[in-house]
């Protein structure tokens, strides 16, 4: 982790409904993202993952930029950073040049709704995730709690403290969703290993990154598909395809740093 080239897989999560408080820090930045559609991209490992995306999460207290992506007519919320990457790869207007336009700030992003590409859920919430790092990836991460402990906990701990984390119980109300069967852990690989190792909160960073670690191997060499177009194939190979699959229908794309 954090060593050596990183080939991430970016989701295009389109925002389907702002949330009041952000509808109302865009309104000044109206007429630069009249006609167009906003993507807020989350960076990740595991593409094959994403029938199971139940939220979005991000940084309450990271700043999130609006910028203009090589598509005339689509925007990417992410940070700052990771639009200058991007800006290298090819995914801006002009190679080497982001063009920030808009700001905003993670906690008022809370409650806005998105698309998930390939989720089934149809619709899903913008959560806040205390331990989204503002230095990887686009700080902007899909939540998948069948397969991720880190996500798992955070879901299962923003449905406890709704009121603490101000937000609307509902949000955080969809269940995890079997995606991958693994010999050890059964159908739910997170939640079923936060179990095991008597995981308490989100902030448990040891326990999760060994339990993050666990459930990355036992998916990978021994998981199974249960859903999607690669269903009973072996993770192993399903992985790249529907990563494929989601580029070629333009809802992903490669994003290294
Ligand atoms: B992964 P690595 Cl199902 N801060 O995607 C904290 N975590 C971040 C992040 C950030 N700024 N950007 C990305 N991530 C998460 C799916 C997933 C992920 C599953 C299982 C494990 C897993 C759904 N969330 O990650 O430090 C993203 O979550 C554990 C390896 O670059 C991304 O992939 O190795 C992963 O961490 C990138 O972590």
């Amino acid at each position: 982790e954090g060593v050596g080239p990183q080939d991430y897989t970016g989701i295009k999560i389109e925002v389907t409904q702002w949330s009041p408080a952000a509808a109302e820090a865009l309104k000044s930045f109206e007429s630069e993202l009249a006609g167009k559609k906003v993507f807020m991209v989350a960076a990740t490992l595991r593409p094959e993952t994403m029938y199971g995306q139940s939220n979005c999460f991000v940084g309450p207290s990271i700043t999130y930029g609006l910028f203009a992506s090589n598509k005339s007519d689509e925007v990417f919320l992410i940070t700052r950073r990771a639009a200058n990457n991007m800006a290298f790869q090819g995914l801006s207007p002009e190679r080497g040049v982001a063009t920030q336009l808009g700001q905003i700030k993670g906690d008022v992003l809370v409650g806005t709704k998105v698309k998930a590409p390939l989720s089934v859920y149809e619709e899903v919430y913008v959560l806040p995730m205390e331990t989204v790092l503002a230095t990887k990836g686009t700080g902007v991460v899909t939540s998948v709690p069948s397969d991720s402990p880190d996500d798992y906990m955070t879901c299962q701990d923003l449905r406890k403290k709704a009121e603490y984390y101000k937000i609307d119980p509902s949000w955080a109300s969809l269940d995890a969703v079997p995606i991958i069967r693994t010999p050890t852990y059964g159908d739910l690989t997170a939640p079923e290993l936060c179990k095991r190792m008597k995981i308490q909160s989100p902030k448990d960073a040891k326990l999760l990154a060994e339990a993050k670690e666990a459930a990355y191997k036992e998916g990978f060499y021994q998981g199974v598909m249960l859903i999607g177009k690669y269903a009973g194939e072996k993770v192993e190979k399903a992985k790249p395809l529907v990563r494929k699959d989601l580029i070629d229908a333009s809802l992903a794309f490669v994003y290294n740093e």
